[in-house]
Formats: structure tokens, sequence, C-alpha cells
């Protein structure tokens, strides 16, 4: 028997319980352990029925992630978990199973493979594999559709998405919920069902529904995949493993399962969103800030501005429940800010997110005000004032005044220097950047922006904080637009000079849809508002150095008011449903442009847009990671997955160089730097790792973030 197994009894009933902490992962050792309970079971004439439950806080969260990157590289693979699952379906002892928290892919499918599930109330079960770029491995496709049916068990192997235990219940997926104590209730359950002979759930074929049913459940999911999985293997290869589970007899479903199993696994993709897996959690380690650094208790909040930026971020704040107050200059902005706050939540309402109760709650706890009045009693002010020095100074001057001492003073600059900032209060060590992304009460991503002065506790605060608010933080160093947009200038750059140089707006876009951002960067241009870059190329324009190309076509456009969607034209031209539609206008402007600047356009392919773009992105994300503003390469790939629409599935840019080979990127990126000059001179260190034939990934810092 292993450690990470027990086998104890209740007098006739045996009790499994697996301690794998901290989520009972099938490490190995798991399944050999239960197996070995099973035999003894099966021995044991005193036994009448057994119960398998978890240790700790989960039932088994799945198969251990880990070991899939063994797995790919190469490690001799065991025989897998479905004969060892065949073992205790046959044991002729039932197995009740009991769930508690999480009974997820690998987990779910042990206990499908138990002959009854029970679970408490709040449990939840899933299939997530396909989060991981897999499928369930250990015939989930083939069990769970004669549990729930065709179609649940297709929409939750496609989507990912748990059930909770209610729900699994009405499918038929567990057979009680437990009130009270879980291992009791389940122990009462294995007595009343001991005496009977136990139900083998790959023999239960009767909500396997018929040919005709099953085609259309089949036809619309792959058509769903298609429009909201765009590109995805995962989902397809589950859809295809359940179809095979209606037409083939148990075994060979249950072979073809393996075999897609092994392609996804396999694939790039479930590389890529393995690696996201494990970067989400990494991003929180912050070398020089330990785990039992002191937090700060932030119960209450002000926000200072109340436009789209200050408004989401009140929001944000009255969604975790903390109250919030929302500071304006003039009665005017300050009622415009609610209105969109309240029409916010009134989406909301409509789209079922959330009840108009909650709604009116979250609204309730946002007190609007036009004066400090209140502050001096506030955990955290989060300023969002439009974006200039001497206006955010006089802000914090004023906040640093009114403020008890040890309230953290957070800026919300996109840009700015965050130690200039804190200069100008008498606390410097609470002053930190708090970068949220517009729409600041959707997207996920928060900067955490530490300047030299910004104390060990406000840091580790701020990124707890991140998690009470649902976003995910990553800790930045104070460099000009910190690593998002430090990066996405570039990016931007690339954008439009392929413009100039002949290559089509929708092209643009596209190649860059193609390789599977959510939007194109002219689009997203024109959402965000082509005036901000317009802006702030104005205040830097100084700064760039003589001789050095740049790009003309966006502060054009913007002098002629297009702005983007909020104009009703940028790039693009919009309806009054901010639909967009290709303007020859540009078309025609641009071509004027292009010949009065002297420039000779030519035919542009696909694959040099989506490397310029995305190598922009690397090669600036290389100095970054150098110059030490970003910890990892991985949190890099966070940022841009969180907050700029980088598809999943390719890991983020840094990880997606990695991919492609940094010796491959260098020798690209080298060939712009011929054809256009200083701006793509290759990063130091991108040059390093390639003729090293390292990788990002494999590059690392000690010293913690640079400020
Ligand atoms: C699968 O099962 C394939 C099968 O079909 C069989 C094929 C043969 N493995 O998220 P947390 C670690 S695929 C290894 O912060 P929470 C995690 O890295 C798998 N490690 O906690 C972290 O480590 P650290 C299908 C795992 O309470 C620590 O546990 N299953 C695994 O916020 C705590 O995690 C899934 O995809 C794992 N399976 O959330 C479920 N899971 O402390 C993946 C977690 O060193 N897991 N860790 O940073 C989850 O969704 C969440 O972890 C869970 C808990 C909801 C369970």
């Amino acid at each position: 028997m292993t450690d990470l197994v027990q086998l104890t009894k209740d007098n006739d009933i045996a009790i499994i319980t697996i301690n794998n902490p901290p989520v009972n992962a099938l490490s190995p050792g798991v399944p050999e352990g239960i197996s070995e309970a099973l035999d003894r079971i099966a021995q044991d004439a005193s036994v009448k029925a057994a119960v398998l439950i978890g240790g700790g806080r989960t039932f088994v969260a799945g198969a251990d992630i880990k070991e899939f990157g063994k797995m790919t590289s190469g490690k001799p693979r065991g025989a897998g978990l479905t004969p060892f699952l065949l073992k205790m379906e046959d044991s002729t002892k039932p197995v009740i199973v009991a769930i508690h928290g999480t009974a997820f892919g690998g987990g779910l499918e042990l206990a499908m493979a138990g002959h009854y599930r029970v679970a408490v109330s709040s449990a939840q079960v899933g299939q997530p594999e396909v989060k991981l770029g897999l499928i369930p491995g250990a015939a989930g496709t083939q069990r769970l559709p004669r549990l729930a049916g065709v179609a649940k068990a297709v929409e939750m192997c496609m989507t990912g998405n748990p059930v909770k235990a209610e729900e699994a219940l009405k499918f038929g997926i567990i057979d009680r919920i437990i009130e009270g104590d879980l291992l009791a209730g389940a122990i009462a359950f294995a007595r009343e069902v001991a005496a009977k002979p136990a139900p083998k759930t790959r023999e239960r074929n009767e909500k396997l529904g018929n040919a005709t049913e099953n085609a259309s459940i089949f036809s619309s999911a792959r058509e769903t995949a298609a429009k909201k999985q765009r590109g995805l293997l995962a989902p397809v290869a589950a859809i295809d493993a359940i179809e095979a589970a209606t037409k083939m007899p148990f075994e060979e479903g249950c072979k073809f399962e393996q075999k897609l199993f092994i392609d996804c696994l396999f694939s790039e993709q479930s590389k890529s969103l393995i690696h996201v897996f494990f970067s989400e959690r990494e991003v929180s380690k912050i070398p020089d800030i330990p785990k039992d650094t002191p937090l700060i208790p932030i119960k209450t909040a002000a926000v200072v501005g109340a436009g789209t930026m200050g408004g989401g971020i009140a929001m944000v704040l009255a969604n975790a429940g903390i109250p919030v107050l929302l500071k304006e200059t003039d009665q005017t902005a300050l009622d415009r800010g609610l209105a969109t706050i309240k029409s916010n939540y009134a989406n909301s309402v409509k789209r079922g997110r959330f009840s108009q109760q909650a709604a009116d709650e979250r609204l309730n706890r946002i007190t609007p005000t036009l004066s400090y009045d209140g502050f001096s009693t506030v955990d955290l002010v989060i300023e969002a004032v439009f974006e200039g020095m001497a206006l955010k100074k006089e802000v914090f001057k004023e906040l640093d005044r009114v403020c008890k001492p040890g309230a953290i003073l957070a800026s919300n600059t996109s840009t700015l220097n965050i130690d200039e900032i804190a200069a100008s209060t008498s606390r410097p060590a609470f002053v930190i950047g708090t970068h949220f992304f517009s729409p600041a009460n959707v997207m996920r991503l928060l900067e955490i922006v530490r300047g030299k002065a910004t104390s060990p506790e406000v840091i580790a605060t701020c990124m707890q904080l991140s998690k009470t608010l649902g976003k995910v933080g990553v800790l930045v160093g104070n460099c000009r637009g910190f690593v998002g947009n430090r990066m996405f200038g570039p990016y931007r750059r690339e954008a439009q000079f392929l413009i100039e140089e002949g290559a089509s707006i929708e092209a643009v876009d596209q190649a860059l849809v193609d390789f599977g951002n959510a939007m194109g960067p002219l689009a997203v241009g024109d959402l965000a508002g082509l005036d901000v870059g317009w802006r702030i190329n104005k205040e830097y324009r100084h700064l760039q150095p003589p001789g050095i190309r740049q790009a003309f076509v966006e502060d054009h456009l913007c002098e002629l008011g297009r702005f983007g969607q909020k104009t009703g034209a940028g790039w693009y031209k919009y309806d009054d449903q901010r639909r967009a539609a290709p303007d020859p206008v540009v078309d025609e402007l641009i071509r004027k442009w292009v010949a009065e600047a002297g420039i000779v356009q030519r035919q542009i392919s696909a694959e040099e847009i989506t490397d310029r773009c995305i190598y922009a992105l690397v090669n600036e994300g290389a100095r970054i990671l150098e110059e030490g503003y970003a910890l990892r390469a991985s949190d890099i790939d966070i940022i841009y997955l969180n907050g700029y629409g980088f598809p999943a599935h390719r890991g983020g840019p840094m990880w997606y160089a990695d991919t492609v080979g940094l010796k491959k990127v260098y020798e690209r990126v080298s060939e712009f730097h011929r054809q256009h000059g200083e701006i793509w001179r290759p990063a130091p260190l991108l040059k390093r790792l390639a003729e090293q034939g390292k990788t990002f990934a494999q590059f690392g810092k000690e010293e913690g973030v640079a400020t």
C-alpha cells in the first residue's frame, strides 16, 4: 500500500482515503494504492462495500498535470488509468465514491468507474481537460454519456465547465446529495446498497440515445466549436470521442478515445495550455516577497475619477463586496460616470449574469462624491484621473494629506512613472501602480507596478487584492508603458507600417485573427480610441531618436477626427450598432499619404504580417525580461493572454517564440533589422538565447522585478 492511499474500516464498510495534497491528483502511486486496497477488500469477507473518499480539501482534481510534460518528453508510459478503472468497476463489492470539493478530469473518471456516487452540495464535477488542450483520457468520454446523456456529456467535455452537485444529481452523474458529514453519509449509503448487485457504468446504455437525435447534437456541437473555439483541436476531438461512445462497443470506444487523447497530448496546443495553467499559478510567486508577508486589510476603498476606467474600477471593488467612494470634480462628470455604471449593471441583469437584487447591492456599495470627505477612513485609494503627470501629482499630494497613515495610494496610470508620482507624497512606500485594463469590470488582467520605494506589504496586499477582485495580478517594474503597453507599441507600429507598405487594413487584422487573436490590431485601435496613442505620441515624440521611422497614418486619421468606434470612424467606419465595415475613403487617403511620403507599396503575405506583428512583441518582451521589468517570460505571457486577447492555445508571445525556436525567431528579426533598420535591432537576450540554443522559459532572474 502506498502512503498516498489509506485503507481503514467501519465495521462492514471499507474506507479508501486518498491523501495526495493539495488536490489529490492521480499522481503515480495513487492508482496503485487504490488498486491494492481493492485487492484487500476483495479478500476480506467481513467487508460488504467500500467508500472511496479524498482526504483534505477535495476529492480528486484530475490526473497529475505535471506528469504530462514527462510523457511528451519521452518518459515511458504505463498502461494508463483505463485498466485500473475497469478493475474497480468489476469489483463485486460496491464502491461508493464520496465527493467533496472537485471531482475533475481523471477524478470524475475515477468516480464514474465506481458503482455509486454521493456528494456534498458544494461539490463540483467536470471534465475540464479541454482547457488543457486535452480530452478525457480514462474513458470519461465513454462513461459520462452513459450517466448524463449524450447532450450533457458533449456540453461538459467540449466547454470543460464544471457542474454543481445539484445539477449532477439531476443528470444522473451522482446518485445522492449528502447533507451533513460526507463520510458518515457515504457509509450509510454503502450499507443501503451493499446487498444489491453493483451497477457498472460501462454496461448502462440506456442514455446513449438514438442515431437521429445524436446526429443533430453532434452537428450543432461541431458548429458551435467552429465558431466559439476557433482552431482548437480538443473540443472537436471530445465530440468525436463521445460520438464513438454512441456507435462503438465500450472497449472500442475507449481505444478510440485513447488515440485522440494521445494526439491532443502531443499537440503544441496542449503543451501551450498546460504552460498557461502553471504560469497562472506561478505568477503570484514573487521571490523577494515571502508568502507570510503581512497583508493590509482592505475593507473600504475610494476611486478618484469617474470616467470609463474609474467607473469600471469602482464596479470591480463593489462586485467584490468592498464599499467604495467614487469621486469626481464636477456634478456632470459624476452623473455621467454613475449613469454608465447603472447601465452596465442593468445589462448584466438583462444577460442573466446576476440578479436585480445583486445588482442593487453592488450599486449601493458605490457612494458618489464631489469631495474628499470620507477619504480619511478608507484603506485604499485608486486614482484614475486623466493621464497627465502634473494632474496626477496634484491628486496624490491631496490624497497624502487627506488619507490616514497606512492607506495604500494606487495609480491606474498606464504609462507614467510611479516613482515620480510617489515623490509627490510623504509615503512613497505606500504608493503603487494598479493598472487595470479596459473595460476594467471585464478584463482579467491587473498589472501591479512596483515603485522603488513600494513596501513588500503593499505589494503583497495588492497581489492578494487582485485575487479578491477576480483578477490575475502580475507584478511588473516601473518602465514606460510597463510590460503590456510597452510591448504593444511596437506591435501596433508594425501593423501601421504594413499598411503603409501595401497591406490592406482587412488583411492585417485578418492575419492576426487567423493567428488566433481575439481581434486584429487595427480593430483594437478603433475600440480603444486612436486618440489615446495620438496624444501619447505627441507627448513623447521629442524622446524619439532622430532618423527613426515613424508611423503616420493613425495620427493623420486622428487629425481628421477619426478616433475609432466612439466617433463612428477610424480605420473602419461604424454604424450605430458599432458594427465595422471597410471604408474606401480611408483606403484612398492612405494611398495619397503614402505616395506623398514616397513609399512604394508592394504585395505583403499573411505570414509577413503575423511575423512582423508577433515578433515585434517578442523582441520587446525579450528586452523587458532582460532588464528585469518582468519576473519571468511566463508573466509576460499571462499579461498578453489576459489583457490583450492573445490566444491561450499559443501560450503567450514568449512561449510561442520558444515553440517556434529562438534561433528561427532571431534570424527573422535580424532579417527585419536589415530591411527596416534600427527599430528591429534584435534584443540582446534573444540573440544570446538563440546562440545558446535555449528558450525564454529557461531564462531566470533571482533578484526580483526591477524598479
Ligand atoms: C486529466 O485529468 C486527464 C484525465 O482525463 C486522465 C488522463 C489519463 N495536477 O489551482 P490551485 C496544483 S487532466 C497537478 O491554486 P484552487 C496547482 O498547480 C487534469 N497539480 O488551487 C497548485 O500548485 P502550487 C484535469 C495540480 O483551490 C495547487 O495544486 N483536471 C493539479 O484555486 C493548488 O491549485 C484539471 O484540469 C493537477 N491536476 O483550485 C483541474 N490541480 O500550489 C486542474 C491543481 O504549487 N485544477 N494542481 O502552485 C484546478 O482546476 C484547480 O487547481 C482546482 C483547485 C479547482 C482543483
